[in-house]
């Protein structure tokens, strides 16, 4: 198999699981009158850090690598507006007989030492071909809208390495997690008064 066809079954799978978060918004919105998905982000990984993280972790440069190693080649981030939409999500995806659960990481239960939240899954997906049907997975990360912009800025910090004062960095981004966290319990205080 050529890269250039692994990349399009990431693809194909990919584009799987955003139909089927599309769908149930579609009818989450008829049942509540709201959407629980804010946006949706999905991205394959370049060959470049495809190669980076096979390196990295000393794996080999092969195709059979690439599928047996790595669980993100495929990435979709679902964007919510409230925390119990991320796991009515999670459930509702979940149940799907096609879907297999691969992995589970609860960065919002457990958040990382930064402060990093989110829901981390890597589910397999068939995906049906012309003369054959392939399981093929993909990273979902399920969030919160003050999740992700959380997220999005320490991303951009993350990667300005020469900054004086690293430790107060930290403990303010550390803070920030925990506005962010405060938010999210807030706003669904807020909810629950109104809906
Ligand atoms: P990109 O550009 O988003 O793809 P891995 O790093 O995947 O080998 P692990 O521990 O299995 O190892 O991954 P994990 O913890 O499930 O997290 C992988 C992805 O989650 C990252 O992908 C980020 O998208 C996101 N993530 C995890 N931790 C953080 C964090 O501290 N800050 C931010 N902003 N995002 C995080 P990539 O490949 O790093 O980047």
């Amino acid at each position: 198999m050529s890269f250039r066809q692994l990349q399009s079954y990431y693809q194909c799978a990919m584009l799987e699981i955003e139909t089927k978060f599309r769908v149930l918004n579609e009818e989450f919105s008829l049942r509540y009158d709201r959407n629980p998905i804010n946006n949706i982000h999905t991205r394959l990984k370049s060959a470049l850090s495809i190669r980076d993280k096979l390196i990295r972790n000393n794996l080999p440069l092969t195709i059979e690598s690439i599928e047996n190693n790595l669980d993100d080649i495929a990435g979709i981030r679902i964007v919510c507006a409230f925390c119990e939409d991320v796991y009515d999500l999670e459930k509702a995806l979940l149940q799907q007989d096609d879907i297999e659960l691969i992995r589970r990481k609860d960065y919002i239960q457990n958040p990382k030492e930064n402060g990093y939240r989110s829901l981390h899954l890597i589910v397999s997906v068939p995906i049906f071909l012309s003369n054959q049907k392939r399981m093929t997975k993909v990273e979902v990360q399920i969030r919160t809208v003050a999740m992700d912009s959380w997220a999005s800025l320490e991303h951009q910090l993350r990667y300005k390495k020469d900054i004086d004062n690293s430790a107060n960095i930290e403990n303010e981004l550390l803070t920030c997690a925990e506005l962010s966290r405060e938010l999210d319990l807030r706003m669904n205080h807020l909810r629950k008064m109104i809906l």
